[in-house]
């Protein structure tokens, strides 16, 4: 057989397999996820036409040639959004998407020309490529798999520092006279419980991630449900874990552990199955600016959930039986959101930034073997940058409104490079508003390299 007749079989067999994509957007709640797959999509629809795709190859090279919506693999999960939160941003004044309630799914198929030609090679491709989108404080579930009931009871109370420890003050004092070997009264734990969530929303409100459960926060269709009425328990530390599982059913300890183990089997582990164990690409979304500006024990707290979290996917130690019957990721992209929120020549310093702030999590996919790029972009970007004349100084700025309606020029400063350090806090920390979205007009969103995004995601597959 000709050489390159062989060639272009492997070749479209291999086509035929990698035909189907499927991506997971990561990030913490408000990082931006429903932002980006609005953009996303957005972009790719108006790709060929009006969409500034330059960074992305195919684009570049013409061979793009737009994307429709196609019914979705799961009928049971409800469409993701698109519409809405597009007329939203065409409104007058734009509104961005609104928070996420739940789970939901779209499924893109993409039309592009192969690059090379063949005879074998058909003039037009597709590449499917399948999303989701779910509240960002449900993902904050995966690492609590990893725990049983004692050992996520120590680690919630050994994280909670100084500001939470004031916000959790109701649920703490009801702890103060709670054993974990008294009768079990369930109204009692209901009210105690929902302490507990009122101390995590707060926490919440006040801009911390490190947050579980998840599902208190966000209780969907479990609202009032006894698997959402159980917290950590404090004063264990005279006893053993023989001492504890010794205890009756019908002790405070064993129905917490009870309800505990439920929620992790038949609410986290679900959604964790259904949703991120078979996924070819990720890209993880983080708002590293949002942290900047809310100070240090924020941006603290979100260097712990996110290592945590990335460790919960557990990418170095998937067996050889796990390589072969599930798709492995193969690449994967972090992005530091919002970059719209500082000036353009701050941008490599904010990917340095995003860089030092996942150094951990970054070490252990490199082990994997798994290639990493890092970015900053805006999905949707809210600003425009400006040279204005500044205390007698070209300046860099920014332009745009705020969420109320005023226009608003700032001097965002300068983004660290590294972990920011007290000195930094004391001499600039960060101070920005919220942008509305820029107005309407014609043509795709405007975006800050969502195309070399999408390149590092996808371009491979449009080859
Ligand atoms: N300036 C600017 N703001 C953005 C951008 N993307 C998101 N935001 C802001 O961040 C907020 C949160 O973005 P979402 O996309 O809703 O975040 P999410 O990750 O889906 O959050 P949950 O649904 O709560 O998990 C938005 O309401 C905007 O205010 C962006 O590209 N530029
Ligand atoms: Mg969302």
């Amino acid at each position: 057989m000709p050489q390159d007749l062989t060639r272009d079989l492997i070749d479209l067999i291999e086509r035929g397999r990698d035909r189907q994509l499927r991506l997971a957007v990561t990030g913490l709640s408000r990082a931006g996820k429903t932002a980006f797959l609005t953009s996303l999509v957005d972009q790719l629809r108006h790709a060929g036409l009006e969409a500034r795709l330059d960074l992305l190859g195919a684009s570049r090279e013409g061979r793009l040639l737009g994307a429709q919506r196609v019914a979705q693999q799961d009928l049971g999960v409800p469409r993701f959004p698109f519409d809405q939160a597009r007329a939203a941003l065409a409104e007058s004044p734009p509104s961005w998407p609104k928070p996420t309630k739940g789970i939901s799914e779209l499924r893109l198929k993409i039309r592009y020309r192969p690059g090379s030609q063949g005879w074998l090679r058909p003039d037009t491709a597709e590449l499917t490529l399948d999303l989701f989108d779910y509240p960002g404080e449900w993902l904050l579930d995966l690492p609590l798999l990893e725990h049983d009931f004692l050992s996520w009871s120590r680690a919630q109370i050994d994280d909670v520092g100084l500001s939470r420890r004031d916000m959790l003050a109701d649920w703490r004092a009801e702890m103060a006279t709670l054993a974990p070997d008294d009768d079990a009264d369930e109204a009692r734990l209901a009210a105690i419980s929902e302490h507990y969530a009122k101390g995590l929303r707060a926490a919440r409100e006040a801009g911390f991630s490190n947050l579980q459960p998840g599902r208190f926060l966000l209780p969907g269709e479990l609202d009032g449900a006894p698997v959402l009425q159980f917290f950590p328990l404090t004063g264990l530390n005279d006893w053993t874990p023989e001492t504890l599982s010794a205890l009756p059913d019908t002790s405070v300890y064993a129905t917490l552990a009870k309800r505990f183990g439920y929620y992790q089997s038949h609410i986290v582990r679900p959604f964790y199955r259904q949703h991120f164990r078979r996924f070819d690409r990720q890209i993880v979304l983080v708002d590293v600016l949002g942290a900047l500006n809310a100070g240090p024990e924020r941006f603290e707290d979100l260097s712990q959930a996110l290592t945590r979290l990335m460790q919960s996917f557990n990418y170095g130690s998937r067996s050889l039986f796990s390589r072969l019957f599930t798709p492995r990721i193969d690449r994967l992209a972090i992005a530091a959101t919002k970059a719209d929120h500082v000036t353009p020549e701050q941008h490599t310093r904010l990917v340095s930034l995003l860089e030092a702030l996942l150094a951990e999590p970054l070490k252990n996919l490199k082990y994997a073997n798994i290639p990493v790029k890092a970015f900053s972009l805006a999905a949707i970007r809210a600003t425009e940058a400006r040279e204005v004349n500044h205390q007698g100084r070209t300046t860099p700025a920014l332009k745009g409104t705020s969420l109320t309606g005023e226009p608003l020029l700032s001097f965002p400063g300068e983004v660290p490079t590294h972990l920011p350090d007290a000195s930094f806090w004391a001499r600039q920390g960060f101070d920005f508003g919220a942008y509305r979205p820029l107005p309407a007009t014609p043509g795709a969103l405007p975006h800050i390299r969502m195309d070399a995004a999408l390149d590092w995601l996808i371009g491979d597959k449009l080859r």
